[in-house]
């Protein structure tokens, strides 16, 4: 079935996290279905396109996989600015990478688009028995901050494509009948979320 009319959506999506959180191989899963046990660290920033079909629209993600290094971080704001998406990565193993992602969302308030959709992925949840962060840490952290939180496996698939299924969910949807030029209105708020399910 055809989406409708203009409800073909671009989005630009941008990972941002600690280097080694796993943030190219959640794409790699994605774009791919792929996992590399050795994945090459990303060198500023890798571009990557992945088509989703909704029931109600088509959503094209331009993806932004970011390096994780701090003396990267003054290249971010390139990638993160006039995105509609982000994903703040962690990787349940590392306190760290958990304090990390906290900045990055801190920087996103600040200085992203409010209406931005964002993700916040815990991800190698399949290491489960070298976890240092609890699932409700993530959680709670994520519904104090507006954010949908997943934890995820770019290893096994867990939740991988749920995630993007879940953002391109949300996109702010054009409303055919009333928009015949195409444009995206950003008027009609997101669906309210069960984000509240994970910390109980
Ligand atoms: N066990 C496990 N390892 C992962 C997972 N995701 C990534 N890795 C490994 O963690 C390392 C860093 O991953 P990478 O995607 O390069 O992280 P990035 O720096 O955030 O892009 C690589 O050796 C990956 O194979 C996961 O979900 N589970
Ligand atoms: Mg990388």
């Amino acid at each position: 079935m055809a989406a409708i009319g203009n409800n073909n959506i671009n989005a630009k999506l941008v990972l941002l996290g600690d280097m080694g959180a796993g943030k190219s191989s959640l794409v790699l899963r994605f774009v791919k279905g792929q996992f590399l046990e050795f994945q090459e660290s990303t060198i500023g920033a890798a571009f990557f396109s992945q088509t989703l079909a909704l029931n109600d629209a088509t959503v094209k993600f331009e993806i932004w996989d970011t390096a994780g290094q701090e003396r990267y971080h003054s290249l971010a704001p390139m990638y993160y600015r006039g995105a509609a998406a982000a994903i703040i990565v962690y990787d349940i193993t590392s306190t760290e990478s958990f304090e990390r992602a906290k900045k990055w969302v801190q920087e996103l308030q600040k200085q992203g688009n409010p209406n931005m959709v964002t993700a916040l992925a815990g991800n190698k949840a399949d290491l489960e028995d070298k976890r240092k962060v609890t699932a409700e840490e993530g959680c709670t952290y994520a519904e104090e901050n507006g954010l949908f939180f997943m934890e995820t496996s770019a290893k096994t698939a867990t939740n991988v494509n749920d995630m993007f299924y879940e953002i391109a969910r949300r996109l702010p949807r054009a409303l055919p009948a009333q928009n015949p030029t195409g444009m995206v209105l950003a008027d009609k708020p997101p669906e309210r979320l069960q984000t509240s399910s994970c910390c109980a």
